[in-house]
């Protein structure tokens, strides 16, 4: 298989590339170990090293390596290259090559250029106040939160979607290779147009081992390994052995290879204007783990060995042997030939480095805020729906946001900037109209009867929810806007995609002053847990709200807007927005519309509202129950039982809130958007019951509002974990979130309709009962709950 054995290096371009990496490991070694005596002028004792000694040597020589050979690259061709380190836990690597590229100094300028500098480069590694020991948003150059693996392949692709110039070099671990949604991503090579995207130059980093087994991909026949990329379209090349020299020689020939291969790819895409997928070059980087560090420690074997995963020996303060060791691993990079007196790095070795943003450390495209323009934004009223009256017109709510979505896609067609993700849902979600002006980008063969597939489609769907959020945050990183759908059942698949994107932007807003701030990650959640009539049980889950709103208030924002209009203006929101991860949550369904759109926006704008519409409390200023409801079905049910008690009890006072912003209910404390207590009072009341209809889980109700006053008054209906094939009204009886157990709730909580209770109770429940045996006979809802109208 391709293995390129031509020797493009000088003698003199060999030694000063050996040297810089050398000095990109004493540097990593260093900022693991040591605490002072960084050039080790003096000899090293027990008071220079840490007392906690933290960090992943195994991975950083290979990932120092990679960096040293791209620079070289970046430097011959002018290269807009971008270093995606998939292994970030060998974050003293990357810090490394930023430092002695200048970067680091740039930003911190604490963390000079000179002895004093690299001595807090040491220090601040891993330590309280320091910096973490994986690479994070506090490194420059990053776009990759490199703490948990899998996502590198799709993150590069997400950042060179529409970049034709930008190359990532994205280095994938052997051990991250086996995780899912790394070996799915691998397929995004069939979403790339070489016309109009830029390139990905995948390195798989074949060292063999993760934190205490070998690898799959190391162990597998050579034929198998390379069968598999060329299986996945990749043509590979193998760059094997652990001689510095000889492999020094074998990168830098096989990335002279791997760059013109790209290069002549793109240039005849773009001359002839043919998209075609072509095999693009990927290399198999199979070197030692932990190379250039301890062959043995205490007589085991630890260089090329899961063994050197960490910190190879850390019994320094124990064990004068290991002290030993250590001094003698950090003198055999001969740091005294790499920095000067001031512990400056030699300036003929800083050369080997690009300058300004050529440095992949500095490249814009990884500090995305610099360079994202605003999206063009029609203007969203226009396409409101008509509602003279409330619950007097149906509307599918998702289609019409497709269609603002449509003129959004068609605004920015030029912008470049632009694009919608999602597993396969697109049409089934109700956003069609975007193919009124795209498609779905498809590389591969087509036949005539496909539907909407082309090579420059800007919707982008694989039926990987792992790939689209993947490629999503890669694109919003590198400066860009788009919008994920997804049925809500299963976005838990990224739970922790989520997670890191959550930590990112916390981290990023809040304690680095030069990220700028990025688009905000927009889901829409639909085909939801209420209309799974067709799915059933398998397809419900309204969790993902819960999950989310573990994560840092300022960051986190959930919508679940009851109609079209009110989800209009919450879309024109969040597209505007930045910083955030905006959670939608809406129905796809036919479903009633109750706010024209003047009084959407100020119910949006207020994020929570009494309808007044719908309440009969404002002569007496104080009602007997609060019916508050969130979510489209929801508040639908609750309608529905305000309207029964309307008929049955006329002189109960009822207020109706609806919640749309679900933030509002937390403290102002917890929450930007928290009400302030006072407003929060007046609405909810201070002793009131309160019977309060969720579209998820009850408890999150509880959980937010247990600071309120009125807290224990609140009575919380949603989903309780019940559900199979059925009829939509169904659903929500299973659930005891129908408008029959509401009125129940009611008339159990209000004390003065004690007298009358178990009379109406009695009614719900044979209601309950016709609609048991009608469903079970007739296998749909009764006609008074079909036909149902909020006015006669
Ligand atoms: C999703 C995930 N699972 C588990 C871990 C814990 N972990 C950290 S490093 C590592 C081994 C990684 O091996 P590999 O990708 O081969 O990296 P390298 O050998 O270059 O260190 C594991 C399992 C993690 N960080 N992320
Ligand atoms: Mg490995």
């Amino acid at each position: 298989m391709n293995s390129i054995e031509t020797q493009p290096l000088s003698t003199e371009e060999l030694t000063k590339i050996h040297a810089y990496w050398r000095a990109a490991n004493y540097l990593s070694v260093g900022q693991i170990y040591l605490l002072d005596n960084p050039l080790l002028r003096e000899p090293l004792t027990l008071k220079h090293v840490k007392p906690r000694l933290l960090g992943h040597w195994g991975t950083t020589p290979g990932l120092n390596f990679i960096y040293v050979h791209a620079n070289r690259l970046i430097k011959q061709h002018d290269l807009n290259m971008i270093y995606i380190a998939g292994p970030g836990h060998g974050g003293p690597g990357v810090v490394a090559n930023t430092w002695l590229e200048g970067t680091y100094s740039e930003y911190y300028p604490n963390v000079s250029e000179d002895a004093e500098g690299m001595q807090r480069l040491f220090k601040q590694f891993s330590f309280p106040g320091g910096i973490p020991s994986h690479v994070a948003p506090e490194t420059p150059g990053s776009i990759h939160e490199g703490g948990e693996l899998g996502y590198a392949v799709s993150h590069a692709y997400g950042a060179v979607f529409d970049n034709p110039d930008l190359i990532a070099c994205c280095v994938i671990g052997d051990g991250e290779a086996e995780t899912g949604p790394l070996a799915t991503s691998w397929h995004s090579n069939k979403f790339l147009n070489p016309i109009r995207d830029g390139a990905v130059l995948p390195i798989l980093h074949l060292n063999g081992y993760k934190i205490a087994n070998p690898t799959l991909l190391s162990r597998i026949p050579h034929e198998e390994l390379a069968s598999l990329f060329v299986g996945y379209g990749y043509k590979p090349y193998f760059v094997e052995g652990s001689d510095p020299e000889m492999m020094h020689q074998k990168m830098a020939a096989t990335l002279d290879v791997v760059l013109a291969e790209i290069k002549q790819i793109q240039q005849q895409a773009r001359m002839t204007g043919i998209a075609a997928r072509p095999q693009w070059p990927l290399i198999i980087l199979r070197s030692p783990k932990g190379w250039t560090g301890p062959k043995e420690v205490d007589g085991k074997k630890t260089e090329d060995f899961w063994r050197s995963h960490q910190v190879p020996f850390a019994e320094v303060r124990e064990n004068p042997e290991h002290l030993k060791l250590l001094e003698t691993w950090l003198k055999s990079y001969h740091a005294e030939e790499l920095f000067d007196e001031k512990g400056q790095f030699l300036a003929e070795l800083k050369a080997l480095a690009p300058v300004g943003n050529r440095r992949m450390s500095a490249n814009p495209h990884t500090n995305g805020g610099c360079v994202l323009k605003d999206l063009r934004l029609p203007m969203f009223t226009k396409y409101a729906i008509d509602v003279p009256i409330p619950g007097g017109v149906i509307a599918e709510a998702t289609r019409v946001q497709g269609a603002f979505l449509r003129d959004v896609l068609k605004l920015n067609q030029e912008a470049q900037n632009f694009r919608l993700f999602g597993p396969d849902e697109t049409a089934s979600n109700r956003w069609g109209a975007a193919f009124e002006v795209t498609d779905r980008v498809w590389m591969d063969s087509m036949i005539p009867e496909d539907d909407h597939l082309s090579v420059d489609g800007r919707v982008m769907e694989i039926l990987s929810e792992h790939t689209c959020q993947g490629w999503l945050e890669g694109y919003l990183l590198t400066g860009r806007h788009g919008f994920f759908n997804c049925y809500e059942a299963f976005i838990h698949i990224i739970d922790s995609m989520f997670n890191q994107h959550a930590k990112w932007l916390k981290t990023t807003s809040q304690d680095i002053a030069w990220r700028r701030p990025i688009a905000s990650l927009n889901y829409l959640l639909t085909s939801h847990v209420w209309r799974q009539d067709h799915n059933g049980f398998s397809h419900q889950d309204p969790g993902f709200i819960d999950h989310v709103v573990n994560k840092k208030s300022s960051v986190i924002r959930v919508y679940l807007p009851p109609d079209a209009n009110t989800l209009l203006s919450v879309t024109d929101h969040c597209l505007r927005s930045r910083n955030y991860i905006n959670v939608i949550v809406s129905g796809k369904q036919p479903a009633e519309q109750w706010l024209d759109m003047d009084a959407a926006i100020k119910h949006c704008t207020s994020g929570i509202g009494i309808w007044d519409w719908a309440s009969n409390d404002q002569e007496d200023g104080e009602p007997d129950v609060v019916m508050a409801c969130a979510g489209d079905v929801p508040t639908l049910e609750t309608l529905a039982a305000v309207k029964i008690l309307r008929q049955l009890i006329p002189e109960l006072k009822i207020r109706v809130i609806n919640v749309v912003d679900l933030m509002t209910l937390s403290p102002r404390e917890e929450h930007p958007h928290g009400l302030p207590a006072r407003h929060f009072d007046d609405m909810f009341t201070t002793d009131k019951p309160i019977i309060f209809a969720y579209h998820g889980y009850p408890w999150l109700i509880h959980r937010l509002t247990y600071r309120r006053s009125n807290h224990a008054n609140i009575h919380a209906r949603g989903y309780k974990e019940e559900g199979t094939t059925s009829t939509p009204f169904d659903m929500v009886v299973m659930n005891d979130l129908d408008r029959f157990h509401l009125v129940s709730d009611v008339v159990d909580r209000v004390p003065k309709l004690r007298q009358r209770a178990a009379y109406v109770k009695q009614q719900m429940r044979d209601k309950l009962i016709n609609h048991k045996l009608y469903v079970e006979e007739y296998g749909e809802d009764m006609p008074e709950i079909r036909d149902w109208k909020w006015q006669d």
